[in-house]
């Protein structure tokens, strides 16, 4: 089991603080913040929360991880992120069954499975733990909230736009995708496959393939040179994983393929910056992982303190962020996707 808490440097906090600022905050920033009092309304007061993300080691979750510690730290909670090597929900449910054991008020997780994980869930809420999941749902019945990045057809539309534009709106493509459970990067999927069929502005698009590379760099990497070996007509590749994106903009960009197969989806700035910057990638899109860790943070503290009960309609306050109702199905939506291309690259910093 591995085990991993950390405490961000004043630096890391200011940087933190900084990418707070772009688009898809949501929320009316109010101004009188509000979470910054231990205990208060809103407050965390002696809340202890573990973070569980599909898997540690990807500068995505270090990210939302800084934004909840940064929201724990606001609330006087007691925080601690916890997670597997690999993105898989067996590995995932020893760390729920523990959170349960330890008695911990919240747990936040990005779930690698909509069902497997449903039964520790179940334990872990019987215990009194309240759940939250962020970046990856799992059913709505096993969860009292789900703090979702944005919808899933402002995801999917916005990386078909960007594909479409990058190659002209004519030829092949294919996706590379986390896991082949992962109920984010499926829903998305799901949605650009409709979109495909439906909207006459893709009618020359055709989707030939979709692959899987497990959130793991390497196996994202050979999926990538699988892909071009396999479909020598290809003309783009869209994919929707932080961790694939950018293994197959290091494959590509070593390869005779650059500047000729496009390759677009979700990333982190950091992560794709060097590509960004040597031609191989010209935009992608992703929202900021810190407010949705920081989100996630305030909505389980409002669960634990009976502030919300997580119902259609309910509101809390997340501190920088304003205040946030709660949708259908217990859903809090952060805001919407975020284009990053050179010449706004240099402006963030995760
Ligand atoms: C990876 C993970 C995460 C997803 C991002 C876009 O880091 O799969 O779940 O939301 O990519």
């Amino acid at each position: 089991m591995k085990f991993q808490k950390r405490r961000p440097t004043a630096l890391a906090a200011l940087l933190l603080t900084a990418t707070f600022a772009f688009a898809g905050c949501g929320g009316d920033d109010s101004g009188d913040g509000g979470g910054s009092s231990a205990g208060g309304d809103g407050g965390g007061g002696d809340m202890s929360v573990t973070m569980l993300p599909k898997n540690l080691g990807n500068a995505y979750f270090d990210t939302s991880t800084d934004g909840a510690e940064k929201a724990a730290d606001e609330l006087g909670a007691e925080f601690e992120e916890v997670g597997p090597d690999t993105a898989s929900p067996d590995a995932q449910v020893q760390y729920i069954n523990t959170v349960a054991q330890q008695g911990k008020d919240a747990l936040i997780i990005s779930a690698n499975d909509p069902d497997a994980l449903c039964d520790a869930i179940d334990e872990a809420r019987s215990a009194d733990v309240k759940v939250v999941t962020f970046d990856a749902d799992t059913n709505p019945d096993c969860r009292d909230l789900f703090i979702n990045q944005a919808t899933s057809e402002g995801i999917a539309a916005k990386q078909l736009e960007l594909i479409a534009d990058q190659i002209g709106g004519k030829g092949e493509i294919a996706i590379l995708s986390a896991s082949a459970n992962a109920t984010n990067q499926n829903s998305w999927i799901e949605m650009m496959e409709k979109e495909l069929a439906d909207n006459p502005d893709y009618a020359d698009i055709e989707l030939v393939d979709t692959v899987y590379g497990d959130d793991d760099d390497q196996k994202s990497f050979d999926q990538t040179e699988a892909l071009l070996q396999n479909h020598p007509n290809l003309k783009g590749i869209i994919s929707p994983t932080t961790v694939g994106i950018a293994a197959a903009a290091r494959y590509l960009s070593d390869s005779s393929s650059k500047g000729k197969v496009a390759l677009t989806g979700l990333g982190t700035p950091n992560q794709m910056r060097e590509y960004v910057d040597n031609g191989t990638v010209t935009a992608f899109a992703l929202w900021n992982p810190g407010d949705l860790g920081y989100l996630a943070t305030y909505a389980a503290a409002a669960l634990v303190n009976g502030d919300i009960s997580g119902e259609e309609g309910d509101s809390f306050d997340a501190g920088d962020l304003g205040s946030f109702e709660v949708g259908a199905d217990g859903v809090v939506l952060l805001g919407e996707p975020f284009t990053f291309d050179k010449d706004n690259i240099a402006d963030f910093d995760f």
